[in-house]
């Protein structure tokens, strides 16, 4: 119980960012509390001492605040994944997953999730120019999972982590996945990682 209390996630149950981690905590079998954490709430100055980009999701773990879902990502790994599968740590290994973390922060969040939260919520973001950044990321993603089961490795890390939720959720920013295949069989078998569990759907729009 005190274990459960010293670990918490602000977070929403819509995020990507959010859900990266969340997953990982549980796959981890990390006890946690989360805290839902809306708009409003990244607004108060309370929420702008823990995260100063306002942005979720955050861990508070004993002493430890932590911001961006990549660096928890990593952070996790290192301290609490005693496989030492999902951060490999040899040189090359390391490198193929922050190839994968830095497409999850840059094409996949500027192309598929900008799309998603511009026409999901009406944020900020052209999801046209959101599209256009989608599709050569999606090419790139289906050649190179047509001859690799999992991005960085023969096995799960958190490259897949990061990069799963707005490649998989693309169609609720309108934008479709059918031209993909090796990319639906990957989130097919990112699905299957035993204890996974998805992040909710939203209504799909219209395709253009
Ligand atoms: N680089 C950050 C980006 C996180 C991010 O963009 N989070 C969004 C929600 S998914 C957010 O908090 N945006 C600020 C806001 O909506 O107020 C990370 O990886 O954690």
């Amino acid at each position: 119980m005190a274990d459960q209390v010293s670990r918490v996630l602000y977070t929403t149950k819509f995020s990507g960012h959010g859900h990266r981690v969340e997953q990982f905590m549980n796959l981890l079998g990390l006890a946690h509390r989360i805290v839902d954490t809306p708009a409003e709430m990244r607004r108060t100055p309370e929420f702008a001492a823990i995260s100063p980009l306002r942005q979720i999701p955050v861990l508070k773990d004993g002493d430890l605040t932590l911001a961006d879902s990549n660096a928890i990502l990593v952070y996790l790994a290192k301290k609490y994944d005693l496989s030492g599968t999902w951060l490999p740590e040899t040189p090359v290994g390391a490198a193929q997953v922050q190839r994968f973390l830095s497409l999850a922060a840059g094409e996949v969040a500027y192309g598929p999730a900008t799309a998603r939260r511009a026409l999901q919520w009406n944020l900020p973001g052209d999801p046209v120019q959101a599209a256009a950044i989608a599709q050569p990321l999606l090419q790139f993603l289906d050649r190179h999972l047509s001859a690799n089961d999992f991005l960085a490795a023969a096995h799960p890390t958190i490259a897949d982590l990061a990069c799963y939720p707005y490649v998989a959720h693309a169609p609720e920013g309108a934008i479709s996945l059918q031209p993909f295949p090796s990319v639906r069989a990957w989130i097919a078998r990112v699905e299957s990682i035993p204890g996974f569990c998805c992040m909710e759907p939203l209504p799909v729009p219209e395709l253009a």
